[in-house]
């Protein structure tokens, strides 16, 4: 009687502490939620994650709270507030939530993508964005070198697979993957390696379960229990951070502190310059091997999927694919090959990218943010610890924004006479922005401009013999992917026979 007396007395003097504490605070309108479960059982819908939260504005408005078990979230579905979260106020949302999955993947919150908002996240990204550098423009190794030998290995590939109905993943994983291991370690694969194929596998495992708010991330004491979707993540982190760990053992023999010619050599140099140092946050093995795997991860994923993106459009669009080869063979021909400064030309390809990276965004709610400060979104209080979820897939698709954001239609970013580029609404941000806007943008759009640009010029791209088109629905997790498909690739005749003529010679 009395424990029950005075647990009634805690709850209310709980309830008006609260109470007090948020007079005369606007917050935004939350789904109803019960204790321990949150809003979770009125959240049964059969939508996607960033479907259901678009179809939730209509209710709720552009900004709303629900709880996701014991975490207060707050999504953002319009892209002036979804700018203050992450541009004006972007050190208040620069944090991460710490998550189960997250912390497996990562080690704990280490590397970049997934750690809180800190000097030690700030020194990591720094020496990923100062290696960048050594990979631009004169120096011999750079960017365009290395993705237009990629790009030349993967059209070889298609074109062996003689106009057959095949499925091009594993050859744009390959493609996208070399780009970012020669960044990381410089080294590359060889399409017969098996690890090509074991690396794919374990990367769809974990990007289905990662931070994709699964029971363990909302209530972490399921972990306690036997749990297949645990289990499974678990060996796959384990087999990720094998590969890495060897691929880091091999660089290391050859490291050289005064010739540093890639991440993994940047990260050891700055491991020894930092010893000395006490100021400076510890370099460890574990942050090297999580601050690689974070940029590898990405590299490939984001890119591979974009292409495959690109090239189901263009499967469902043929006339757009006809418009970008005319454009192609009426400024580049067949007798070079596509190169970086051809984006000023080939307007048609560039706008047909952009569009794809509005309608089918590679992260549709970003990567969740947290609020490490108190703070305030529009005219609503935002405490501190909140989690923040950016549903770009709505600010991409808003109707008071696009003209008829469900279609495809790579002419929105092209002026009227079709003469230059143009971002026809601010509420258009693929990489997103502020502090943690992707580290990569330059490099992905300028794989993406070359991989679809050389595949265009060599080939026809045709529907398999099925007759099947790919669904352009894709599966929803940290990376928007597509259901996996098969296509035709047919050596374009003209292309054919420039070869000719050129081996004739
Ligand atoms: C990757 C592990 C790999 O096995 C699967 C793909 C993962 C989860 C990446 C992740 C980094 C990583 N391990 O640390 C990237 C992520 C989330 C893509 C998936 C990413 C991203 C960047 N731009 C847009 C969407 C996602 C950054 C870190």
């Amino acid at each position: 009687m009395w424990w029950f007396l005075i647990i009634s007395l805690l709850t209310l003097l709980y309830y008006i502490w609260q109470k007090l504490g948020s007079l005369g605070k606007k917050y935004p309108l939350c789904l109803p939620h019960l204790p321990i479960l949150g809003s979770l059982p009125y959240m049964n819908s059969s939508d996607q994650a960033h479907i259901y939260f678009t179809k939730l504005q209509e209710k709720y408005g552009h900004i709303y709270a629900f709880w996701l078990g014991p975490w207060y979230a707050v999504v953002v579905n319009q892209f002036s507030l979804a700018k203050e979260v992450l541009l004006k106020k972007g050190k208040d949302f620069a944090s991460r939530p710490r998550m189960v999955s997250t912390d497996i993947l990562s080690g704990s919150g280490k590397g970049i993508a997934f750690s809180e908002y800190g000097p030690q996240w700030r020194m990591y990204r720094k020496l990923v964005q100062s290696t960048f550098s050594l990979f631009k423009d004169r120096s011999s190794q750079n960017f365009e070198k290395i993705i237009c030998q990629e790009a030349n290995f993967l059209c070889k590939a298609l074109s062996s697979t003689q106009g057959q109905s095949v499925d091009p993943a594993l050859d744009c994983f390959l493609a996208s993957a070399n780009v970012i291991c020669q960044f990381c370690f410089s080294s590359s694969w060889k399409r017969k390696d098996k690890d090509i194929e074991v690396m794919m596998h374990f990367n769809d495992v974990i990007i289905q379960s990662v931070a994709r708010d699964s029971l363990i991330d909302i209530f972490p004491w399921i972990q306690l229990f036997p749990n297949k979707e645990l289990t499974q993540l678990k060996e796959s982190v384990k087999l990720r951070n094998k590969m890495m760990e060897e691929k880091i053992k091999i660089q290391k023999e050859k490291f050289n502190i005064d010739s540093v010619n890639n991440l993994l050599d940047a990260l050891l140099k700055a491991k020894i310059n930092n010893s000395h140092l006490t100021q400076e946050p510890e370099i460890t093995d574990e942050h090297i091997l999580m601050t690689v795997s974070d940029i590898f991860g990405a590299g490939v994923e984001t890119t591979s999927s974009v292409v495959k993106w690109c090239i189901a459009y263009l499967l469902h669009y043929p006339q757009v694919k006809e418009k970008i080869q005319e454009e192609i063979d009426q400024k580049i021909g067949f007798t070079r090959t596509p190169v970086l400064s051809d984006r000023n030309q080939l307007l048609l390809l560039e706008s047909t990218i952009r569009e794809v990276l509005r309608i089918r965004p590679v992260a549709p709610l970003l990567i969740p943010h947290l609020a490490c400060t108190d703070s305030s979104i529009g005219e609503y209080t935002i405490p501190k610890g909140t989690r923040i979820y950016i549903n770009l897939w709505s600010i991409h698709h808003d109707p008071e924004e696009w003209d008829e954001p469900e279609k495809f239609k790579p002419e929105r970013f092209l002026d009227k006479n079709k003469e230059q580029l143009i971002t026809p609404s601010a509420s258009y941000f693929p990489f997103g922005c502020g502090p943690r806007t992707c580290i990569g943008e330059f490099l992905a759009r300028a794989e993406l401009f070359l991989f679809m640009a050389w595949i265009l010029q060599r080939f026809d791209l045709e529907v398999a013999d099925d007759g099947e088109l790919p669904s352009l629905e894709g599966e929803f997790g940290v990376v928007y992917q597509i259901i996996p498909f098969k296509a035709k690739f047919k050596q374009r005749k003209g292309w054919r026979e420039a070869q000719l003529s050129a081996s004739s010679q």
